[in-house]
């Protein structure tokens, strides 16, 4: 059911130190995103007309552990978010998830890697566009931020047995690293270059698409994946140049244009693979700009590349 999508929106911000990044999806819903998917592009979105901001889930203490910054908090919201992404792809709907920080790709990648182990017997492929690579371990974070870590947990580079504290991540919840592949990267640090190395992992840094373009990028990247593998694709706004994205909690200078931001979704569109996309790390709040002008080129950005990941550019 390719015209079906699920919806979630996820407010939530714990996995880094800047609140606002949960008002995202109130904003780009009231922008008209979701509207749009239906009336223009025809989809049958399947929503619960929620922010989830989960506060019932909210630990009243939630101290470091491992140098990681609200632990308890991210991993019951992950827990949560990915029964609720399992349930919309198990139903074979693609699933679009408003975040929210980036520690929300640990719910979303964990419930679509379950869902389609179980209704395809197929391992998807990740594809995770931004200016960071998100594969620090609790042990090579210099920051304790867990939007920082997802790719490490969903990989099971990082480990915890505790249940409170991911330890409910499963094996039918991970991705392989060989099914990993990034686009857009210019600030990775230290630790995880040893670990993109160490680990053989397929990333398209900004260097690479100057010197290739992006045309070329995406034929290898998807190459890299192969025909016909499930796809998932994390987008993490700030993989956009500030010029088009400045609010967002860590802005990189030398990013992606719009355009080429918007080509990303569009080639994974066109490969009829996309089982899910998050759209993270919109800070409406922050707004370098003039009145608002900032906070609304981010918002309109994303929304460009929600719709164009979803087809609005096919003639
Ligand atoms: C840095 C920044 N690598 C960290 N990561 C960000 O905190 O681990 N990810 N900003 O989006
Ligand atoms: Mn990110
Ligand atoms: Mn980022
Ligand atoms: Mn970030």
């Amino acid at each position: 059911k390719p015209d079906e999508i699920g919806v979630v929106a996820v407010g939530f911000s714990g996995g880094q130190c800047k609140p606002g990044v949960d008002a995202a999806p109130s904003a780009l819903i009231a922008s008209g995103l979701l509207t749009q998917l239906h009336t223009e592009l025809g989809y049958n979105l399947h929503h619960d007309d929620t922010v989830h901001s989960y506060k019932d889930l909210m630990p009243s203490e939630d101290p470091d552990v491992r140098g990681m910054k609200n632990p308890l908090a991210v991993s019951a919201v992950t827990k949560k978010l990915s029964e609720q992404v399992y349930a919309h792809a198990k139903e074979g709907r693609c699933v679009l998830t408003l975040g929210g920080d980036h520690s929300i790709a640990i719910g979303t990648v964990s419930g679509t890697a379950k869902a389609i182990k179980e209704r395809l017997g197929r391992e998807m492929a990740v594809i995770w566009v931004d200016a960071h690579a998100d594969i620090n371990t609790p042990e090579t974070s210099d920051s304790g931020n867990i939007h920082g870590m997802p790719v490490a947990f969903l990989t099971g580079l990082a480990k915890e047995k505790r249940e409170e504290i991911f330890g409910w991540l499963q094996k039918d919840n991970l991705v392989s690293v060989k099914k990993l592949v990034y686009i857009g990267l210019r600030d990775v640090d230290r630790g995880e270059k040893q670990i993109l190395q160490e680990h053989g992992i397929c990333a398209f840094s900004m260097h690479d698409i100057d010197r290739h373009g992006i045309g070329r990028i995406m034929e290898m990247a998807l190459g890299h994946i192969g025909n016909d593998t499930p796809i998932h694709l994390s987008f993490d706004v700030d993989a956009l140049d500030p010029m088009w994205a400045p609010s967002t909690g860590t802005p990189v200078r030398g990013g992606l244009t719009l355009r080429e931001g918007d080509y990303i979704a569009e080639c994974v569109h066109a490969t009829g693979s996309l089982i899910a996309m998050d759209l993270v790390e919109v800070n409406p709040t922050l707004e370098p700009g003039v009145n608002d002008i900032g906070a609304h080129e981010t918002v309109r950005a994303g929304c460009s590349l929600v719709r164009c990941a979803l087809g609005e550019s096919l003639l």
